[in-house]
């Protein structure tokens, strides 16, 4: 079969004809708990969208967490929105070509996560019709990718220590230290002088500053640090750009970018050098692609980042991160960062990478037992007519 490409139909001019969508909540629990700047998640609440279409199944996994705090988004609202708002308008399309879903879907204005796992899941179906592999569509030019891993904020130093050396012990190639007002210049200072000084390192706060702020997150240039991500509010672009003329360290943008516009506006405004790529933020794997491309044309390198994803939304993000402007290792860690058993067959670190999944679709099958066992409840929505 003959590989296609971006935008062209993984499958037939005709596309997918979807029957049924079931929806169901998993409850997973974390190996440890995650502290951010806006809180702590010891489980992952999430929402699999799983496609029965005239031409096989598709899989995808929604990235809002159970409480709206990382985003406006979540759980349980995005399994509204798509029961109430999303299926009926993509079930009143006889077949459907995933380029065309998020067309369809564009009158219902942001939902945006929920957008993104529906498609990622109408991807699926097609290319594993086609069996073409997720990777290969995207046009991956790798078959495995760079791994870092996020690092929550902890209790205190010597625990933050333990496990940075831990992590770094199993091969990450990259740290990135969580951070807010009062857990910030003291942790990077002990990090950087615990370890190698040639450890990739950069920090996170989750929107947990503001502009008058700049002259502390300056002091920040001393520990080289590869990017500061996501410093101010998501909406404070200008902000931003400002803030880039004060620090030298370089400004790299995660919850803003929520679309190829934004980024963008976020990169001719001067707001971001970096941009942390995460598809469901954005809509999906094709506007995620997008971005990627308009960056790669504006020289400004991306990294995927990750919303604690289980093996589906992982296989996912490693085949994005395949791509070529991605130049930075990601928060695309191994499942056994997160859960003590994943939902598919655990992705696993060698030599500080993951192997991109090379089969159709996204390259990796659910564990229905497990999904099972973890199951909190379970909806399937079909098509009338
Ligand atoms: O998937 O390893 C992961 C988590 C990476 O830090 C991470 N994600 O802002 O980048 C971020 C956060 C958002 C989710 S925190 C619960
Ligand atoms: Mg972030």
């Amino acid at each position: 079969m003959t590989e296609l490409r971006r935008p062209t139909s993984p499958a037939t001019a005709s596309g997918l004809r979807v029957e049924a969508v079931e929806l169901r909540r998993i409850a997973i629990p974390l190996v440890a708990p995650f502290r951010t700047s806006f809180g702590v998640e010891r489980q992952r609440d999430v929402l699999l969208v799983h496609v029965l279409g005239n031409a096989g199944e598709g899989w995808g996994e929604c990235v809002a967490m159970e409480e709206p705090l990382y985003s406006s988004e979540y759980a349980d609202g995005a399994q509204r929105v798509i029961e109430e708002h999303l299926l009926p308008r993509l079930f009143a399309q006889d077949h459907l070509d995933v380029t065309d879903v998020a067309r369809v879907l564009a009158p219902i204005r942001g939902h945006r996560m929920a957008k993104a796992a529906v498609e990622m899941a109408w991807l699926d179906a097609q290319l594993r019709s086609a069996g073409q592999s997720l990777a290969a569509y995207l046009g991956a030019t790798r078959t495995s990718v760079e791994c870092g891993v996020s690092v929550g904020i902890m209790d205190s130093i010597p625990q933050l220590l333990d496990a940075v050396g831990t992590y770094l012990e199993q091969g990450y190639r990259r740290i990135k230290l969580k951070v807010e007002p009062g857990w910030d210049l003291e942790p990077v200072r002990t990090v950087r002088e615990h370890f190698p000084s040639g450890i990739l390192l950069q920090v996170d706060a989750n929107a947990a500053y503001t502009l008058a702020d700049a002259d502390h997150l300056a002091a920040l240039d001393q520990f080289d640090l590869l990017l500061i991500e996501q410093p101010l509010p998501q909406e404070e672009l200008l902000a931003h750009a400002k803030l880039a003329k004060v620090v030298r360290t370089p400004i790299c943008l995660d919850e803003s970018i929520v679309s190829a516009a934004v980024a963008t506006e976020a990169i001719e405004m001067g707001a971001c050098s970096v941009i942390n790529i995460k598809p469901g933020r954005v809509g999906g794997y094709l506007e995620a692609a997008q971005i990627h491309d308009l960056c790669l044309a504006r020289q400004v390198p991306v990294w995927c980042g990750g919303m604690l994803e289980t093996g589906v939304g992982r296989a996912a993000n490693v085949a994005l991160a395949a791509l070529p402007n991605f130049l930075l290792p990601g928060d695309t860690s191994a499942s056994d960062r997160y859960f003590r058993q994943d939902i598919t067959a655990p992705f696993i670190l060698e030599d500080g990478r993951l192997a991109v999944p090379s089969g159709p679709g996204i390259g990796v099958e659910v564990l229905r037992d497990v999904v099972d066992g973890l199951t909190t409840s379970r909806r399937v929505v079909r098509r009338v007519g």
